[in-house]
């Protein structure tokens, strides 16, 4: 149909994306081959074609795919590859990119930053797609941990790195565990996102009342709690959803896909934006995202459209940067 042209063409502005979920099969099995590790599976078969049994065992996928990302050139080449065929390929103008440092076991953080800061400059060099990062703590370790992690962020603050969120298994870390590494953040001048999929609409308020966040990674359970969805709208508070992801997974926990969700927070006035999360690991990509959340509720291009404007206001770049970017 003509909207797909249409939305492959539509610009758009990334929120969403994890490094490490960003690699491409071909990659995966070059690391492989350098690093000199036995994936004992093709790397297709290893992405389930974007289909896991759980979130467990897609967070093990992405443990395998994190350990082969080891030297600057590991960290230089991924980048570049989500920055330009799985970015600005799609019309991603502007991209915050995921980090997970804990991913990386035994990488020194400085070895990450070096890494997609080279991929990045050749991305934007060779496309124009303008990127920034963020620093995901994992959930699933403790506290202390998490300070740690800010405390290298900010020993090594580059004006590249915008801020923080929180990944990996949200049953596994409430986020009223990390209200001490947010505070750091804070006072850092870092931005503060955090993820809440499956959880309950007081995990969202937690990430807006303890953790100050200033965007929600998914949130879908906001929706659960008219009072607090009538606030975030008051208050123009960005959700990142990610509709392929999150219905592939089913780890929104609302039993009838992501898609119903998406279009219950856009119908009550939130602010939405629309991502991909982890492209190839889920068979998708930012137009593919687009496509089938048109599809599915039978949006027209000018809605998409609307999608962009919200995450040009969504993003952490400051008003002028934001004003250049359309
Ligand atoms: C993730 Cl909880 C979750 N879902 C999808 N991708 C991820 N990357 C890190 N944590
Ligand atoms: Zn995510």
């Amino acid at each position: 149909p003509a909207i797909d042209a249409m939305v492959a063409a539509l610009p758009k502005v990334s929120l969403h994306c994890h490094l490490i979920g960003s690699v491409a099969p071909g990659t995966v099995l070059d690391l492989a081959r350098k690093h000199g590790v036995q994936l004992g599976r093709s790397a297709e078969e290893l992405y389930e074609h974007g289909s896991y049994e759980d979130l467990g065992e897609f967070l093990r996928v992405l443990d395998v795919v994190g350990s082969l990302i080891r030297d600057p050139d590991d960290f230089a080449r991924v980048t570049y590859e989500s920055l330009t065929a799985g970015g600005a390929a799609h019309g991603v103008l502007h991209r915050e990119v995921h980090l997970s440092p804990p991913g990386h076991p035994g990488v020194p953080y400085p070895t990450i930053l070096e890494g997609v800061l080279a991929g990045a400059r050749d991305a934007e060099a060779d496309t124009g797609i303008q990127a920034r990062f963020l620093v995901g703590i994992c959930r699933e370790r403790s506290g202390a941990a998490a300070v740690e992690l800010v405390e290298q962020v900010v020993a090594h603050r580059v004006d590249e790195v915008l801020g923080i969120g929180l990944d990996y298994a949200e049953v596994n870390g409430p986020p009223g565990r990390f209200v001490e590494a947010y505070r750091l953040a804070a006072r850092s001048g870092l931005r503060r996102t955090a993820h809440s999929e499956s959880g309950p609409p007081d995990h969202v308020r937690v990430l807006l009342d303890e953790l100050g966040c200033s965007r929600v990674d998914h949130g879908y359970h906001v929706v659960d709690d008219p009072e607090l969805t009538a606030r975030c709208v008051e208050e123009r508070v960005p959700f990142t959803c990610t509709p392929v992801s999150s219905d592939i997974g089913r780890y929104s926990g609302s039993g009838d896909g992501s898609h119903r969700r998406i279009a219950e927070m856009v119908d009550a006035g939130l602010l939405v934006t629309i991502d991909s999360d982890d492209p190839p690991m889920f068979g998708t990509d930012p137009t593919h995202d687009h496509r089938v959340l048109a599809h599915a509720l039978g949006w027209r291009r000018d809605r998409l459209a609307d999608l962009t404007r919200n995450a040009v206001e969504a993003c952490w770049l400051d008003d002028t940067d934001k004003a250049a970017l359309l």
